[in-house]
């Protein structure tokens, strides 16, 4: 999609992160893996390696990334988790004429957001609200299905004090003929019950894997507190079956999920999260991931190694070279996080998705940040117990009680199988600007009034805690049907600022780069997508910095916001890629400034070592040639066109 000398740069970015993750990853273990990394000298093949680990007395687990030189082996004899590296083992290994390197991989924390333990109900209830719109149900078009009305997130009538029409205009696009046919989306997860009545005939086993115990068959655990209900919960939202009288409908209920286990083990390694992301990128569409970094308000944690490229392998590659479209929950660490710490979430190559009640606030758990691209739904108005998200769970029931960010990335991953129906030929930036032109405000507000909403230089309205707004299905479909792809996409760096810059709660600092955004040259970006700014800086208090980005059009972006709980004195940032979409469309050309401030009531002081700003996107206008009569009717650009007539908005 890209020419050769944008892939070239875009790999560059990668590794200056990669150099600080590797850093972190040392700084912070504490726990060592079974799993090992095993690279040979040559492209020698999965027979050469089963040898080498049967030789060694290490089991053969799978090649990484379906390479021929990697691959990941287990030790039965090391236990699953422990304190020390078992060198021995890792010398052996190293010690074999076919291997280059041998590394024992570390563990580490991955939680689910928005997990409760609530149980779900049999399919039958006596809900008299349900009845009558079973009654409802047979007189209209509309789904049979019991749960159905209490999907507010699909259609909101005002149930459970909501704000009515305020939801994901789904059922525009079901009335189009799109249901989300010939789309898989896997659930990257803790399993998936597929032997549920409402998920068997829409489960695809082919796409799917257990990675935490290394078979086909990704079904959940059994605990008793029924801990593993998140990737069933999930995944109804997505493919629950309509008309069978079960739960409810999801969202693209003609597409299929795949279930990927890879949630459930003591401790997460890269060689999972990779494989994971990285699995069948032709036969998977849509990767959804409600997981991420322990959501405590003071993690500065993201993809490793093997995962960020199988992050950017995916992208390049994946769907034919099309791109895998990777959706991410922003999570779930309410206002004392901050989701531009969770490099998953912050990533330019993944679409994170905030959660609005379904009276159009945040709820208390969200945690936002200028990564977000847009919001679906989670919770309804605290105070009405049965206003989560309903779906399937567990062995053949259902739940009106899912909720969280968790909840929030799916309803999108079903949105975008709706739009890849429209339109299979959609790249991974076309979901984007798709997402970012008809995304809503609808009613949708910060009730705190701290968070308004604002228009970009471009005149796309967004917001920092819902992104560009919530979901339209409708909107999406009917704009993604005629769509051009939009232009090659490359990458600018703007410029670096390294020296020594303090900073206290006496004095801020502001930092200026004047860009011309490689005007002149291969890679000049006139029309931006993602804006990147590398940070390295250390902090007496780093949860107590403040960062923020004003583009040439005057556009400011919240790139760290307080985290209260964060009481790094050490660490601080090293090279550490806040991310913005708030500039989506803006001309890139001219002075930039940082603000290093902090919001502290007792004395801090902090030093800035380094700012690279790094600039995404297109040399051609995006929007021009796409079909007008589209632009107008479906996507904000042609509202704020008229609302702004003279303003900076855009122009086609
Ligand atoms: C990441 O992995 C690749 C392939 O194994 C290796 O060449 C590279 O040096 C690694 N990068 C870092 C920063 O460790
Ligand atoms: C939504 O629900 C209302 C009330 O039950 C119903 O009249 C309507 O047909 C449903 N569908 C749409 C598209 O509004
Ligand atoms: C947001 O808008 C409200 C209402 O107009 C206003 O009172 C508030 O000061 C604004 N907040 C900011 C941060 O500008
Ligand atoms: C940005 O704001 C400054 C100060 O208010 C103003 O001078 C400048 O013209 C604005 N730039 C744009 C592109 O609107
Ligand atoms: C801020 O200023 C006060 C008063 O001048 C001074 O006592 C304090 O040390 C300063 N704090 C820092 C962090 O520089
Ligand atoms: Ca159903
Ligand atoms: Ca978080």
């Amino acid at each position: 999609m890209s020419g050769g000398g944008s892939v070239m740069l875009l790999l560059g970015a990668v590794v200056t992160l990669l150099v600080f993750l590797d850093h972190q990853v040392i700084a912070n273990t504490e726990v060592m893996t079974n799993q090992w990394l095993v690279r040979l000298h040559d492209d020698l093949g999965s027979d050469a390696a089963k040898l080498v680990a049967k030789r060694n007395g290490f089991s053969y687990v799978s090649p990484v990334l379906g390479s021929h030189r990697e691959f990941v082996f287990k030790h039965k004899l090391v236990p699953h988790a422990r304190t020390r590296r078992s060198l021995p083992h890792t010398r052996l290994l190293k010690a074999d004429p076919l291997v280059n390197a041998a590394i024992q991989q570390p563990g580490y924390e991955r939680s689910k957001r928005g997990y409760k333990q609530i149980r779900g109900f049999p399919i039958k209830t006596d809900d008299t609200s349900v009845e009558a719109h079973n009654n409802n149900a047979k007189e209209s078009n509309l789904p049979n299905d019991p749960l159905y009305a209490k999907q507010w997130y699909i259609n909101n009538t005002g149930q459970a004090g909501g704000v009515p029409k305020l939801d994901l205009n789904v059922e525009a696009a079901w009335a189009l003929g799109y249901t989300g046919k010939g789309v898989t989306t896997a659930i990257m997860d803790d399993g998936v019950d597929y032997m549920h009545p409402d998920l068997f005939n829409n489960f695809d086993a082919d796409a799917s894997y257990d990675f935490s115990s290394n078979d086909p068959f990704p079904y959940p655990r059994f605990t008793d507190d029924w801990f593993n209900s998140h990737g069933t919960r999930c995944a109804g939202e997505i493919a629950a079956a309509r008309d069978n009288g079960i739960c409810g409908v999801g969202v693209a209920y003609g597409s299929k999920v795949a279930g990927l286990r890879m949630l459930d083990q003591p401790y997460m390694t890269d060689l999972i999260e990779a494989n994971s992301m990285g699995h069948k990128p032709d036969r998977v569409h849509i990767y959804s991931a409600s997981w991420g970094p322990t959501d405590d308000g003071k993690t500065v944690d993201g993809p490793r190694n093997a995962t960020m490229r199988a992050i950017v392998k995916g992208v390049n590659e994946g769907r034919g070279g099309l791109g895998s479209i990777y959706v991410w929950a922003s999570g779930d660490g309410g206002p004392d996080d901050d989701c531009n710490c969770d490099g998953y979430a912050a990533s330019m190559w993944t679409i994170s998705i905030n959660s609005a009640t379904n009276d159009g606030q945040t709820a208390g758990y969200d945690e936002s940040c200028s990564s977000t691209l847009a919001s679906t739904f989670s919770n309804g108005k605290s105070g009405y117990q049965d206003a989560g998200v309903a779906t399937t769970d567990l062995y053949g029931k259902c739940t009106t009680r899912h909720s969280g960010t968790s909840a929030a990335a799916p309803e999108a991953a079903g949105v975008f199988a709706l739009a890849l129906e429209a339109n299979p030929l959609l790249t991974w930036r076309d979901m984007q600007h798709l997402t970012v032109l008809t995304s809503k405000r609808n009613h949708l507000y910060d009730p705190n009034g701290e968070h308004n909403w604002t228009i970009n230089g471009a005149g796309i309205e967004f917001n920092h805690l819902f992104g560009y707004g919530v979901l339209d299905a409708g909107d999406m479909v009917d704009l993604a049907k005629d769509w051009k792809s939009v232009p090659d996409r490359w990458h600018c760096t703007a410029g670096t600022i390294k020296g020594k810059y303090e900073f206290s709660t006496n004095q801020s600092l502001i930092l200026t780069i004047d860009t011309d955004a490689c005007k002149g040259m291969e890679n000049q970006v006139n029309y931006l997508e993602h804006v990147q700014s590398f940070i390295t800086l250390k902090s007496t208090r780093r949860g107590h910095v403040t960062l923020y980005l004003l583009s040439p059009m005057n556009t400011t972006s919240l790139l760290l916001s307080k985290r209260e709980k964060d009481d790094d004195a050490t660490d601080g940032f090293t090279k550490w890629p806040f991310m913005t979409t708030h500039a989506w469309a803006e001309n890139p050309r001219g002075v930039w400034r940082l603000f290093a401030i902090f919001d502290s009531d007792t004395p801090q002081d902090g030093m800035l070592f380094e700012w690279t700003l790094m600039l995404h996107g297109t040399q051609k206008s995006p929007y021009t040639g796409q079909k007008d009569i589209d632009m107008q009717r479906h996507s904000k650009l042609g509202v704020v066109k008229r609302e702004h007539e003279s303003g900076q908005n855009f122009r086609f």
